[in-house]
């Protein structure tokens, strides 16, 4: 493969944005090398700069879940555009996506838009600090809500990959109120709430976990957490920005069974514009602005041509449930083929799965938490990185990411995808 063009642009962008990215992850800090700057996609592909087509498994971080430049979405976008890009006033189509959300995620009666992730995952720890009146949370060594501060405390995903998991800038006075437990498992939570007797407003957690590479719950462990949080007059906080409407129209509670208090959402739901939400019942989502006293605002919030772009994705995933299905069968196929090339030479590896979720770990121990994940082999990702990047796959660019499969790919490209691998692992 080629890259003169990316490299060449990826020196013009570092002279005027730091590190030449917008987001750290983008950077291949994590596996060398210098990032592929992207010209265009369309469907399972990307085309970079240099002319060279890539089969993508990060779907722009799970947004794509029904391919690039999906024509309903596109063209709502363009419609809209026509009639004005932002009005700072509220329009009829916040309504109908809202009203579209409450209709497909169990648990919820009011949702309220943002425009990131991060957005979501903040605001919803600061509704469950106002509901609750109390201060301080639990969060899950490696898991990722996003960059505000209250996060940066062990988080997985970029933060992980530079290795700087309390990141400079967060005070010690915000910190302490960021309690950190081990995912999946249930015992270093009780502890943390029997050390903070009534002072914890919430839980928050990836109910599938995707930035510590894809890490399902244990059977038991969401299960446990629903029962100490009603113990203990705590708000079980789904971060869904990653498995919400990418695991089915439900999400993670939808799939395991499990409700939380609050919901928040990101990525898919915005079809690949900048939206973030954050979702729960009445009687916690009226403690918000302008009804409540706990406030949150945002000048882009319900953006008209964000909500056209989410509204025409999540009307296609609520009409046809089959991209579930046919989502979960390409991704079995895929874990199957992987396994049955990986398992033919001697590099330890472990497979974990959940629908469209899904991450080879080079590991010989099973990958439960941060820790666990954390003794993968990341100098063979790199190298595994880089060999199916010659091959024409693009991976997430670190080993603490999940692989996001979208509804666009072909069993012909699974099948590329699985000889890809064969071919590279054997000359590792
Ligand atoms: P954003 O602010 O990036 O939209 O969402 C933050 C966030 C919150 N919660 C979960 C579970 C997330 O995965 C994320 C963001 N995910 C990363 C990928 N691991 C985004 C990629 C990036 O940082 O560039």
């Amino acid at each position: 493969m080629i890259y003169k063009r990316s490299s060449a642009l990826f020196r013009d962008a570092q002279k005027v944005i730091p590190g030449g990215v917008n987001s750290p992850v983008r950077a291949f800090k994590a596996v060398g090398g210098e990032p592929v700057f992207v010209e265009r996609a369309e469907g399972a592909y990307l085309y970079d700069e240099d002319g060279n087509r890539l089969v993508d498994y990060i779907a722009s971080w799970g947004p794509m879940i029904l391919g690039h430049a999906y024509k309903p979405v596109i063209d709502a976008v363009i419609n809209k555009a026509k009639k004005g890009t932002s009005f700072g006033m509220p329009t009829e189509i916040e309504t109908k996506i809202a009203e579209l959300t409450v209709s497909m995620v169990p648990g919820i009666d009011k949702i309220r838009f943002v425009n990131s992730g991060t957005e979501a995952c903040m605001s919803a720890v600061r509704l469950a600090r106002g509901f609750t009146g109390k201060e301080k949370i639990i969060k899950f060594a490696g898991c990722y809500h996003g960059h505000s501060d209250s996060f940066l405390i062990e988080a997985g995903s970029g933060a992980v990959t530079f290795g700087v998991p309390n990141s400079p800038g967060v005070t010690q006075g915000t910190a302490k109120d960021t309690l950190l437990a081990k995912y999946n498992d249930l015992d270093s939570v009780s502890e943390l709430i029997s050390e903070n007797k009534d002072e914890i407003a919430c839980i928050i957690l990836e109910p599938v976990a995707g930035n510590m590479g894809c890490i399902p719950p244990v059977e038991g462990f969401l299960q446990g957490l629903r029962k100490l949080c009603d113990d203990h007059d705590i708000l079980l906080v789904f971060d869904e920005v990653m498995t919400g409407f990418r695991l089915a129209r439900g999400g993670a509670q939808e799939v395991l069974g499990i409700e939380a208090d609050i919901v928040t959402f990101g990525k898919v739901i915005g079809g690949g514009l900048p939206v973030g939400a954050f979702a729960a019942r009445e009687e916690i989502m009226n403690h918000l602005a302008p009804l409540g006293p706990v406030y949150q605002a945002g000048t882009l919030s319900g953006n008209p041509l964000a909500m056209a772009a989410g509204l025409a994705m999540l009307t296609k995933l609520n009409d046809s449930g089959e991209v579930y299905s046919s989502l979960e069968e390409k991704t079995a196929y895929l874990h199957k083929g992987l396994d049955a090339v990986l398992s033919k030479y001697s590099i330890p590896y472990t497979i974990n799965r959940l629908g469209s979720m899904i991450s080879v770990h080079f590991s010989d121990e099973p990958v439960v938490d941060f820790a666990s994940a954390a003794l993968g082999n990341n100098d063979y990702f790199k190298a595994f990185f880089h060999g199916m990047l010659s091959e024409g796959v693009y991976l997430p660019p670190s080993a603490f990411e999940s692989w996001f499969l979208n509804d666009a790919l072909s069993y012909e490209d699974l099948d590329h995808t699985i000889a890809a691998c064969d071919g590279v692992v054997k000359t590792l």
